[in-house]
Formats: structure tokens, sequence, C-alpha cells
């Protein structure tokens, strides 16, 4: 098997087999799995009827019966998702949910894009139906989404050296490349940034991957660590995989400059690395599409094999619809149709086929020049509500600080998030006297602020950091 031990030891332990067992032979495994809880009772049944008795399995005795699931403990809550949860259940007036990385309106309502409400009305009046689409997804989506990606006039793409395949949004996505990697890339490590989207190690754990950390972040500058950074990349096996996210770093909102990623670049090509973006944020960094990809493009541009997973959930809005792609880059077409008939295997067996809903509304949007040029706007618009939401907080913590401390990270970190430096404590703080809800990590989601709340979280931050 491909497997290594530590690999199998996690596939095991969440459920999935390592080995393929054929038609005829199941594997122990598989058959242990099923053969402890009901057929016991079952067989007691079943010999009850041979006996002068009535066969009778009380509901006491199964509710009592030992589980097969026994030794199962209690699993945290997320620490990103549960967050959310625990803003429900709190009642006070003054909450607010920085958690979750969802784009909320001035109001701090959820927001469905104009754009996505146009591309529906439009798929209502096409009568589009509901038939299962193919294992790689929706075909004017999946071309519409690596033109977005890596440009309409992309070589790579028109020489057909890029698989693309629509999965479940970025996650779905990433967790297909972990799967791919642990078959065909085995014994590999993957390195996540320090700190990274917390997520990032359940998906590639899960998928029996190894993975290990570079340094990213400097508390002192509040800024990249590049040295830091480089030297880890440096340091990690060759042929390693490199995540990467490739814009508006999530949780830091620090992206190296194009300088420092034309550095990186050659030392992923010098380590014969392989670089997997993580692309969640096109269009919300910057405001625009094309700035946005300018990492991946580079790479693309310098004949890079990597893989890309992309999300439409913030661009678009489409948080729900679970809509994205991996989008495989390879030397030749040959190859990029044989890693494409992998993938497909692969989502075969995860999830069949993905979700059509989403992927219309896609490629409506980017197939239609109007609402095409209407979605920039709106995401411009987005961008820009975020970035206007950091300066009045960093006004708004001017003046209530009374010890002259540099706010200005809150402006220069892109994206949604702030990465604020409140320690655990701090952020007990935060959540505790101001139900003010936000990750133990220290993070705030910016997109869930506004200009009328700013005051009221810069008073709970100067709290925190003073008293905590
Ligand atoms: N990558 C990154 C870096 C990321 O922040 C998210 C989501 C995703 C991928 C996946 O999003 P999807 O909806 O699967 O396309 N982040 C936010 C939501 C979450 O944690 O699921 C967040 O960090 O709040």
């Amino acid at each position: 098997m491909a497997f290594s031990a530590t690999a199998q030891r996690a596939a095991l332990a969440q459920g999935f087999a390592t080995s393929i067992p054929s038609a005829d032979q199941p594997s122990k495994a598989s058959f242990a799995a099923f053969s402890g809880f009901r057929p016991v009772a079952l067989k007691k049944a079943a010999l009850d009827l041979h006996s002068a008795k009535p066969a009778r399995v009380s509901m006491q005795a199964v509710a009592t019966k030992a589980s097969a699931f026994e030794s199962i403990t209690q699993a945290p809550p997320d620490p990103i998702l549960g967050v959310s949860e625990a803003f429900k259940a709190d009642t006070s007036s003054d909450k607010l949910n920085l958690g979750v990385g969802a784009y909320r309106t001035e109001d701090i309502k959820p927001y469905v894009l104009d754009v996505v409400k146009k591309a529906e009305k439009l798929m209502l009046e096409n009568g589009e139906n509901k038939e299962y689409l193919p294992i790689e997804g929706l075909a004017d989506f999946n071309k519409a989404t690596v033109a977005l990606l890596l440009g309409s006039d992309n070589k790579a793409v028109k020489d057909g050296r890029v698989a693309t395949i629509q999965s479940l949004s970025g996650t779905g996505s990433l967790r297909l490349g972990a799967a791919f990697l642990a078959r065909f890339y085995p014994g590999r490590t993957v390195f996540l940034s320090n700190p990274t989207w917390g997520n990032h190690k359940n998906i590639f754990a899960d998928a029996g991957v190894e993975w290990k950390e570079y340094r990213y972040f400097n508390p002192a500058t509040i800024g990249l660590d590049f040295e830091g950074m480089m030297a880890d990349i440096e340091a990690a096996p060759n042929g390693s995989v490199i995540v990467l996210h490739g814009c508006a770093h999530n949780p830091t909102g620090i992206d190296p400059t194009p300088e420092q990623w034309s550095k990186i670049a050659d030392l992923i090509e010098k380590k014969n690395h392989l670089p997997f973006f993580d692309v969640a944020y096109q269009g919300f960094a910057s405001g625009s599409l094309d700035e946005d990809a300018a990492s991946v493009r580079l790479f693309v541009e310098r004949g890079f094999e990597l893989l890309v997973a992309q999300s439409y959930s913030k661009n678009l809005g489409l948080y729900a619809e679970r809509i994205g792609a991996l989008n495989a880059v390879l030397p030749t077409a040959d190859l990029a149709t044989k890693v494409k008939s992998q993938l497909k295997r692969l989502a075969r067996a995860l999830y069949s086929n993905p979700p059509v809903h989403g992927a219309r509304i896609v490629a409506y949007v980017v197939g239609n020049n109007d609402i095409f040029d209407e979605w920039k706007q709106e995401m411009a618009g987005m961008a820009g509500r975020i970035q206007a939401v950091r300066a009045t907080l960093v006004e708004e913590l001017k003046k209530r600080d009374t010890k002259g401390r540099d706010w200005s990270f809150i402006t220069s970190q892109i994206g949604m998030f702030s990465f604020t430096g409140l320690k655990p404590a701090q952020v007990e703080n935060m959540t505790k006297k101001w139900h003010v809800y936000m990750t133990k990590d220290g993070r705030i989601s910016l997109a869930g602020l506004n200009k009328a709340r700013a005051g009221y979280l810069a008073d709970a931050m100067i709290d925190s950091f003073d008293n905590f």
C-alpha cells in the first residue's frame, strides 16, 4: 500500500478503508464494523422463533446493549463554526459576531448579491433542470472558473494542461486535493503556514496526509516573517507540498509582496516542492479578481506543476451552495487528462457528483457580460465597505487609547480579517463581558462589523488589552 503507517492509522481512526476489498471478499475491518450490534439481537429473536415463547426484543434490552461506539468521547466545538453556535445562544442585545468570515451589510445583515438574484431569475426563466451533473461538474462552470483564476487567454488552459473539477467549495476542493495527494504522492509532508485557517489541519489529517508548519507571522512586527518562512521552506525535504494562501491570508490578513512571491517561487522551484494554492478570497482582498490571482498566475506562468482550490463562498456570497473547484496544472495535456480521470474517480467515491445550483449561478454571472461587470462592482463595494470599517475602527481605537499604541496594522491587513494580537484570556473577556464573538487566536472578521458598532468594539478591545 502507498499509505505510511501514520497515514494509515489516521485513516482508520476516521473510518476510511486503506485498501479496497474485492467484491466477494469483504475486508475484516468492514465486516467487524457491521457485526457488533444488531445482528446479535436479531440472532436472539431468531432463536426465540423456535421456542414456545413469543420473540421479545424489548426496547430496553436494545438500549442497554453495549454500543460499538462505546469508547467515543465528545468532540470539541469547531473553533470557527462553533463560535457562531455560541453567538446564537447569547441573548444580549449588544452581541456582535466577528467569528466566521461571512460578509454582512452595513446593517450587519447577511447579503445576497444582486448578480446572484439576477442569475437565479434567468435560471428560472430558462427552466433549468435538476439532473445529475457529470462527476467533474458543470462544463460551463469549469470553463468559467479556470478563466477567472488564470485569465481568459491563459496558455496552460489553451494547451489543455489544466485539469479542472468542480467540487464542494473551498473545503471540498482542498479535501479532494488531499485525497489525490494521499493516493498519488504518498509519503510527502504538507507544509502549512503558522498560523493558518484551522480547517487545513483537519482536511489533510483526515485524508491521511502528514502536515507540518512553516513560519509565517512575526508577532513583534505584526507582519510577515519572510526570513522564517523562507528558511522553513528551504529546510523542508525536497518535493514537499507547500500550501499557500493565494491572497488575503487567513487569519493574518498579511500577504507577501510581489517581490517576495517571486522569491518564494524561486525557492519552491529549487526545492522541487509542489505548491498547493488555497484561493478562497479572489476579489475580496483588493476588490479586483485579476490582482488577487496574481500569485497563482505568477507560478503558472513560470511553468510550475501545482494544485489550486477555489471557493465562491465569499466573493459571490454563495456560502451554503458549496461551489468551488480543484485545478491541477500539469506539464502536458496527456497528464492533465489522466489526472482528471483519477480526480473523477476519487470524487465519485467521496460524493459522486457536485451540486448544480451554485455552479449555474457562477456560469451565468461570468457568461453574461453585463452581469459579470456588475459583479466586479459589487465585489469592489464589499471590499470597500470592509476597508472603510477598518479605518473607522482605527479612529475609534485611537480616541480611547491612552497608551499611544500603533493600530495601523488594522488598515494594512487585507481581506475579511484582522489578526489583533488579543491573547486567549483577552478574547475570553471580549466574549464574556462584551459579547463580542471571535476566534480564540485573536482573529476578528471585519466583514461582521459596521461603522455604528466600531466604537463598541474599540471599547471592548481597549478594556481587554489594558486589563487582561
Ligand atoms: N480556505 C480558507 C483560507 C478559508 O478561510 C475558508 C473559509 C475556506 C478555504 C473554505 O471555505 P468554503 O466555504 O469551504 O469555500 N473560511 C471561513 C469559514 C470557515 O471556517 O469555514 C472562516 O475562516 O471563517
